[in-house]
């Protein structure tokens, strides 16, 4: 009884570990050789073009904003003081800026001008040269970006322009010496 117990055993231990044998013989080529080079080719591809797309869509967005839209901003004066009613203005590069200046002043002329950074004085000089006929401003001057002209007591103007790259720019008045008082930031996003 034993012995042939033990011979059972034998045998069935044997029928396992082959079928277990066959089995795992079977499944893993299969398992290896089909799946895993499909998954991990796609895998790379998928990664790729996923990291080309984020580069290549700021890339076309960068150029896209240019005219593509327009915002319509007002400025006055602080009545006859040598000073606007405010120091900051703010529009996203690409932009088409209309500034619509309003001089409420009873005696003074102004003009309003966005130029580079830094420059309002150096502008506001050479358009003292450039004269009155010239609205005050040098002509042709690659640091005036937008201008209105020059407006008397009580007239309106526009200065319509496309804001440049994101950046801080200065607007001013360029009537000769209301430069030093007459000035603030414009914030290109
Ligand atoms: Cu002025």
């Amino acid at each position: 009884m034993r012995n042939s117990l033990v011979i059972l055993l034998g045998l069935l231990s044997a029928i396992m570990l082959l079928s277990i044998a066959c089995g795992s013989d079977e499944a893993d080529p299969n398992a290896t050789a089909t799946p895993a080079p499909p998954s991990t080719i796609p895998v790379d591809q998928r990664a790729a073009e996923p990291t080309m797309a984020p580069t290549s869509v700021p890339a076309t967005k960068a150029p896209a904003p240019v005219g593509s839209g327009v915002i319509t901003l007002d400025i006055d004066v602080n009545g006859d003081a040598l000073q606007f009613n405010i120091s900051e203005m703010s529009a996203d590069a690409g932009t088409e800026v209309v500034v619509n200046f309003t001089n409420s002043s009873g005696v003074n002329s102004h003009n309003w001008a966005v130029v580079e950074s830094g420059t309002k004085d150096a502008v506001s000089v050479d358009g003292t040269t450039a004269g009155p006929t010239n609205n005050w401003l040098p002509v042709g001057d690659s640091r005036v970006i937008g201008n209105t002209p020059v407006l008397g007591p009580g007239e309106s103007g526009t200065a319509t322009f496309i804001a440049p790259v994101a950046g801080t720019y200065q607007f001013v008045c360029t009537f000769p010496g209301h430069n030093f008082t007459m000035f603030g930031d414009f914030i290109v996003n």
